[in-house]
């Protein structure tokens, strides 16, 4: 058995109870056998895989808050600082009640392959919450994230770790847990991304992801002889990702017709109106499903995995981890979807991903795809650190030059060492092979 092999095998064991992280490890360890293969004696001798795959440290603690009838609330928290070989920590804090210690493993693996493809200098890291912000008070919001930060700001730092937002954590609770920690510290610095434009926050991070994910998918289907312009979208999800994705290729002369949130999808066959999603969803924290009561024309369909049954020649999804199972990939394919952008992180399951690559779709996996959130935030750092702002303008020049770079990174990778096309090898061999090499210019650490 190979050296990658037997340390997925002992993973395989060891956290047989992390079915997320081993779903990420299975696919970056299996995917990135033919790189190793080369260089088995030298990173086998130096434990290279045992301590790329094992997070550097993992802090968990509990936060209490006092909810509006006076109770005490506790949740369960987590920061994973993965691996800061070429840089601090940086990664979200997902606010959602599915927060385990398995979902940010997983997503801290993500971000470190991520993290590095962006050529920023950035380690990665991930946290969260098992706290769910829906239906909570601006006030209990405020108390859960300065109580959040009670415990982690001993942890994190501008020079050490960078959170930042994922799933449920948006500009509000930034601004909560950034005035929490300067009042604890005393610093002003760089010590969270996605903060208000008031206060140290960039132009252009809230739209970074979304937009981001359209220039990498632009590339790759222009790449392969294909246009984003006139195709029909299916956007899931109805967060910040997906709103700003929808946005900009709409921009691209593209149709979205359908957006989702957890209970079910919208269908707008005219092309969905986003004023009227971001009314509902920024301004009033709303449900998808008013959407149908204000532009006429449109249904809503309960559930979420329908929406992959609408025909279409693009799909971002940009909700969740696996909301596209096997079925759903097939359903997308006998629709006749051609290229897929994963938005969210490894939103497609490995099942959903092979299919889609049997079948000749084009396929940017989430840690290529999704990586100019993240790209923004080093862009914030980088301003707060030199304590200046660019302009919108600046910010997208720079975001749209790292989306076409990491594209043209994945795609060499993939030609050099596994298969021409095969975007998931190549963004996992592209990203670790940086990440290794820091690794081993360190020493045993
Ligand atoms: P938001 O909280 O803004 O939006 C999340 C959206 O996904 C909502 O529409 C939500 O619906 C839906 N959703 C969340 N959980 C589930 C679930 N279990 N089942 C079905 N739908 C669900 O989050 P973001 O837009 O920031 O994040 C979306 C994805 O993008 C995540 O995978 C995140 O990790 C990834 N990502 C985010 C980045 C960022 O900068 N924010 C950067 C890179 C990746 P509902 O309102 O009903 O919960
Ligand atoms: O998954 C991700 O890349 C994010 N949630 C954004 C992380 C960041 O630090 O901006």
């Amino acid at each position: 058995m190979s050296y990658a092999q037997r340390v997925l095998e002992q993973l395989k064991v060891r956290y047989a109870h992390e079915p997320e992280y081993i779903q990420a490890a299975t696919e970056i360890l299996t995917t990135l056998k033919p790189v190793i293969d080369r260089n088995e004696e030298k990173y086998e001798k130096a434990g290279l895989l045992e301590r790329f795959v094992e997070p550097e440290r993992i802090i968990s603690f509990r936060v209490p808050w006092v909810d509006d009838s006076g109770k005490v609330q506790v949740n369960r928290a987590f920061r994973v600082q993965y691996n800061s070989a070429i840089g601090p920590y940086k990664g979200g804090i997902r606010l959602h009640p599915s927060v385990n210690q398995s979902i940010l493993k997983f997503l801290g693996f993500e971000q470190v392959l991520k993290n590095s493809l962006t050529g920023l200098p950035i380690g990665g890291g991930k946290g969260g919450c098992d706290f769910d912000p829906k239906g909570k008070s601006d006030n209990e919001v405020m108390r859960f994230c300065q109580s959040f930060m009670t415990e982690l700001y001993r942890y994190i730092g501008a020079d050490t770790d960078v959170p930042a937002g994922d799933i449920g954590t948006g500009a509000r609770e930034i601004g909560y847990m950034y005035g929490q920690y300067k009042r604890l510290t005393g610093l002003y610095e760089g010590v969270l991304t996605g903060k208000g434009l008031t206060y140290g926050g960039s132009l252009g991070r809230k739209e970074a992801t979304g937009f981001g994910l359209c220039y990498l998918t632009r590339a790759m289907m222009e790449r392969n002889g294909k246009t984003v312009s006139g195709k029909t979208v299916l956007v899931s999800g109805s967060g910040n990702v997906a709103i700003y994705a929808a946005q900009k290729i709409t921009e691209m002369g593209a149709k979205v017709v359908a957006m989702s949130d957890s209970n079910g999808y919208i269908y707008d066959p005219n092309g969905v109106n986003l004023d009227v999603v971001k009314q509902i969803k920024e301004v009033e924290r709303g449900r998808i499903k008013e959407y149908v009561s204000r532009v006429s024309g449109a249904t809503y369909t309960e559930g979420c995995s329908g929406i992959w049954t609408i025909p279409c020649q693009i799909a971002l999804p940009c909700a969740t981890q696996n909301e596209i199972n096997e079925a759903s990939a097939k359903a997308l394919i006998a629709g006749g979807v051609e290229a897929v952008g994963e938005g969210a992180n490894m939103p497609s399951t490995i099942e959903a991903t092979e299919a889609f690559q049997k079948a000749g779709v084009l396929f940017a996996p989430g840690k290529a795809a999704n990586a100019g959130g993240v790209a923004c935030s080093a862009l914030e750092m980088t301003q707060n650190s030199m304590r200046l702002s660019w302009t919108a303008a600046e910010v997208d020049e720079k975001l749209q030059g790292i989306m076409v770079n990491i594209f043209n990174k994945v795609d060499e990778a993939a030609a050099e060492y596994a298969t021409p096309g095969d975007y998931v090898a190549g963004a996992n061999i592209a990203g670790f092979l940086k990440v290794a090499e820091a690794m081993l210019a360190q020493g045993a650490v």
